[in-house]
C-alpha cells in the first residue's frame, strides 16, 4: 500500500482564460496568466492510497462520497496510469493496476468562483503523480482535469500558454517568475457570497464561445496583453500590472454580458468594491489596488504590502462585518423578490 498527502493552493488569474477550442482536451482559446497564492491560505489537501487489495477506485470530496466515474477524473486517472513508473521502470505494469481512495478536502468554499477547481485538480494530479511515480511535465494533466488547475502546478507567477499542437502537448503552465519576485505583492479575498454560483465556468464558457461577438475581439487583444503583463511583472511595475489586470476582469465580464443568454457573476457588492477601488486609487493619485472578478461575485484585490491596511479600513467601514448591516445595505435579491 502506498498513501500520500499534498496540499496545492489556488491560483487567481489576472489575464483571464475563457472559452476552448477542444472541451475534451482543455485547449484555451487564449492565454492566461495568474498569481499563485500562499500554501497556507487557500488551498486544497489530497490523500491518495493506492493498494492492489482494493477492488475499485473511489473519490470523497469535503466528506462526501463523489462519482468517479466523472468524466474530468477518468481522464485524469487515466493520464497518471499511461505513464506510471516513469521513474522506475521495473515498478511500471504493476502500479499501473492499483486501484486508488481518494479524499480531498479545500479549506474555503468550493464552486463559489474561487478556483476550487483549480487547487482541487492541481492537488490531485500532484498527488497521483507522487503514488505512480510520474516524472516530467504534469501541468498537462492537470488541464486535463480543470483548465485553470494547470497553473497551480508552480508557484508565483505562471502563464498557460494556449499553445498550437492539436494533441494539446504544448499547451501547458510556465513559470514567468517565482514566489519570491515580488516580495511586498499581497492579495485580499473578499468573499462576498459563498453559494455555489449559478453558472458554471464550464457551461458559461463554451455559451460565450458560441454566441459572443466580443470574445472574437478578446482573444486579438490578449496576446498583447499577456507580454505587457510578463513585462511588469518582470520590472515590478505595480501601475501596468494594476491597470491590465482590472481592464482583463471588465474585458472578461463585458463578454460575459455578451454571451446569450448573458452572464452577470457580479453583484451589487461587487460593484460598489470597483467603485472603493476606483476612488482609491483617484484619492492616492497612482494605482494602488487592483480589483479582478472570476466566475462568481467575489472580489479579489492584486496590491502593494503597504496598501492592505488603509484599503481594509475602508472596506471594513463600506461593509461592517454585521451580518444586519450588510443585509441592509446590499439587499440580496431573494429576499427582495419575496
Ligand atoms: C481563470 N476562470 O483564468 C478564469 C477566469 C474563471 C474566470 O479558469 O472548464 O474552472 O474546468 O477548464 O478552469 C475557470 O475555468 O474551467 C477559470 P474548466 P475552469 O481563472
Amino acid at each position: 500500500m502506498i498513501a500520500v498527502t499534498c496540499t496545492a493552493p489556488v491560483n487567481i488569474a489576472v489575464i483571464k482564460y475563457w472559452g476552448k477550442r477542444d472541451e475534451k482536451l482543455i485547449l484555451p482559446i487564449n492565454s492566461s496568466l495568474s498569481g499563485t497564492l500562499n500554501q497556507n491560505d487557500m488551498k486544497t489537501t489530497t490523500t491518495v492510497v493506492a493498494s492492489p487489495d482494493f477492488d475499485r477506485d473511489r473519490i470523497w470530496l469535503n466528506g462526501r462520497e463523489e462519482d468517479i466515474q466523472s468524466e474530468r477524473i477518468q481522464r485524469v486517472l487515466d493520464e497518471i496510469r499511461k505513464r506510471a513508473g516513469d521513474r522506475k521502470e521495473a515498478s511500471k505494469e504493476k502500479l499501473s493496476t492499483y486501484k486508488v481512495h481518494i479524499v480531498t478536502v479545500n479549506n474555503f468554499p468550493t464552486a463559489a468562483g474561487l478556483a476550487s477547481s483549480a487547487s482541487g485538480y492541481c492537488c490531485l494530479v500532484y498527488t497521483l503523480a507522487q503514488v505512480f511515480q510520474v516524472s516530467g511535465d504534469i501541468s498537462t494533466i492537470a488541464r486535463v482535469g480543470s483548465g485553470s488547475a494547470c497553473r497551480s502546478i508552480y508557484g508565483g507567477w505562471v502563464a498557460w500558454d494556449m499553445g498550437n499542437e492539436i494533441d494539446g502537448s504544448d499547451s501547458r503552465a510556465r513559470q514567468v517568475a517565482d514566489e519570491h519576485h515580488w516580495k511586498e505583492m499581497r492579495v485580499l479575498v473578499l468573499v462576498v457570497n459563498d453559494k455555489k454560483k449559478e453558472t458554471s465556468s464550464t457551461a458559461g464558457m463554451q455559451n460565450s464561445v458560441e454566441t459572443s461577438k466580443l470574445i472574437q475581439e478578446r482573444v486579438k487583444i490578449v496576446p498583447g496583453r499577456m507580454a505587457q503583463m510578463e513585462k511588469s511583472i518582470a520590472d515590478r511595475d505595480y501601475e501596468t500590472f494594476g491597470q491590465l489586470t482590472m481592464r482583463d476582469s471588465d474585458d472578461f465580464h463585458a463578454v460575459c454580458a455578451d454571451t446569450q443568454p448573458p452572464i452577470f457573476y457580479m453583484n451589487e457588492t461587487s460593484k460598489r468594491v470597483v467603485d472603493i477601488v476606483k476612488r482609491y486609487n483617484r484619492t492616492c493619485g497612482k494605482t494602488s489596488a487592483a480589483y479582478t472578478f472570476d466566475a462568481g461575485p467575489n472580489p479579489v484585490i492584486y496590491l502593494l504590502e503597504e496598501h492592505v491596511s488603509p484599503l481594509l479600513s475602508i472596506l471594513t467601514h463600506f461593509f461592517p462585518s454585521d451580518e444586519k448591516n450588510y443585509v441592509r445595505n446590499v439587499p440580496d435579491v431573494e429576499n427582495v423578490l419575496k
